[in-house]
């Protein structure tokens, strides 16, 4: 397929300007990563006749989840697109370590080319989530120090979304906006700008089959919700769990609730699931650039500072008032004696 980013160009260009700094820099490498999303796009839509695209490939990632082909053929396209737009320092869920792509590159990437690989074989929502970061120095050599950087340093991030349409929501700083490709045209138009997290959405998304597990602020926010009318919050809550997270965090756009993946007391949940550096930031960056927050039960996802390219952090992220609801659960948790098996001092 041949694409069209004009629109997408045009969109981006203006939000530079409004954002200033390095925005601009970020819209070459955005373009291309448009261009390798729609050819990914275009490959998950093809009927493999042995229905191969969910196939475990007889290997791992650096997480220790097994890969699946359209892992490995969606990693192979996104570094291509970022080693052809100059990236320099490059992170993947799929890489072991981080590379330099273009060694004079001034910026780095972090990436997931493939979120919610478990939805592969269920033809469910699966997408891309990426974060564009400057390159420090020393980062060219050293691609690990780039993605050493506090989630502040994010100058832009967005998600591609390969579902009913193929969506991308992207940020540079200045709102979000959120485009859909037109198969035909190969174009990606602009579909909504400004997007935000409403408040007042009641919803809440979380893997409820670890609810033995969870620490006792989780449980009790959660509980709480079940309760509905009838509990303390006094009024319904509605309950949406697709497995991807890009699903869920598209739903929260426009929609407004939460989405939770909490640490919690099974072995190697200590931190969650989700990782920091190229799942976590750029959620984090668009969710506020939306209007709302991200916090791992106590801090803000982008004041926080890697300690290692993959590693993992509880994750809630939503409406401002609710992720306050959550943050003060977990600080009057902190307080009192601990009634969770994965409480802040019990577990990690
Ligand atoms: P992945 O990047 O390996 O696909 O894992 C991330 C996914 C998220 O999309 C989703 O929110 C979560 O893992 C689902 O985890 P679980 O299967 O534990 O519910
Ligand atoms: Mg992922």
């Amino acid at each position: 397929m041949t694409t069209d980013m004009s629109e997408l160009a045009d969109v981006l260009a203006r939000r530079a300007k409004v954002a200033g700094g390095r925005a601009v820099e970020t819209i070459p490498v955005i373009l291309a990563l448009a261009d390798a999303a729609a050819r990914l796009a275009a490959f998950v839509a093809q009927p493999s006749a042995d229905g191969s695209h969910g196939a475990y490939v007889g290997a791992a990632n650096s997480d220790g989840d097994a890969q699946r082909k359209l892992d490995l053929v969606a990693e192979e396209i996104c570094q291509a697109a970022a080693r052809a737009s100059g990236v320099g320092p490059y992170l993947s869920e799929e890489t072991e370590a981080a590379l330099t792509l273009d060694p004079a590159g001034a910026l780095a990437m972090a990436i997931d080319p493939l979120d919610g690989s478990s939805n592969i074989a269920v033809n469910g929502v699966i997408g891309t989530i990426f974060a564009l970061l400057p390159a420090p120095p020393g980062s060219l050599a050293t691609p690990a120090l780039a993605f050493a950087q506090p989630g502040h340093a994010v100058i832009a991030s967005g998600f591609f979304m390969y579902g009913p349409q193929t969506r991308l929501v992207v940020s540079l700083g200045a709102g979000v906006d959120i485009f859909a490709l037109d198969p035909d045209t190969g174009r990606f138009v602009l579909f909504e700008s400004a997007a935000t997290v409403p408040a007042g959405g009641r919803e809440f998304a979380i893997n409820a089959s670890n609810a033995r597990h969870w620490a006792a602020p989780v449980r009790r926010y959660i509980d709480a919700c079940l309760e509905g009318a009838d509990g303390p919050r006094g009024v319904d809550f509605n309950m949406r769990w697709a497995g991807s997270m890009v699903a869920d965090v598209y739903r929260l756009l426009g929609r407004g609730g939460v989405f939770l993946y909490p640490s919690d007391a099974r072995s190697n949940y200590a931190q969650g699931r989700l990782r920091l550096v190229y799942e976590a930031f750029p959620m984090a960056f668009l969710i506020e650039q939306a209007g709302g927050r991200a916090i791992d039960g106590h801090d803000r996802i982008l004041d926080l500072t890697p300690s290692r390219p993959h590693q993992r952090i509880p994750l809630i992220l939503g409406e401002a008032e609710e992720v306050e609801v959550l943050r003060r659960l977990h600080a009057d948790d902190l307080g009192a004696p601990s009634e969770g098996p994965a409480s802040r001092r019990g577990a990690a």
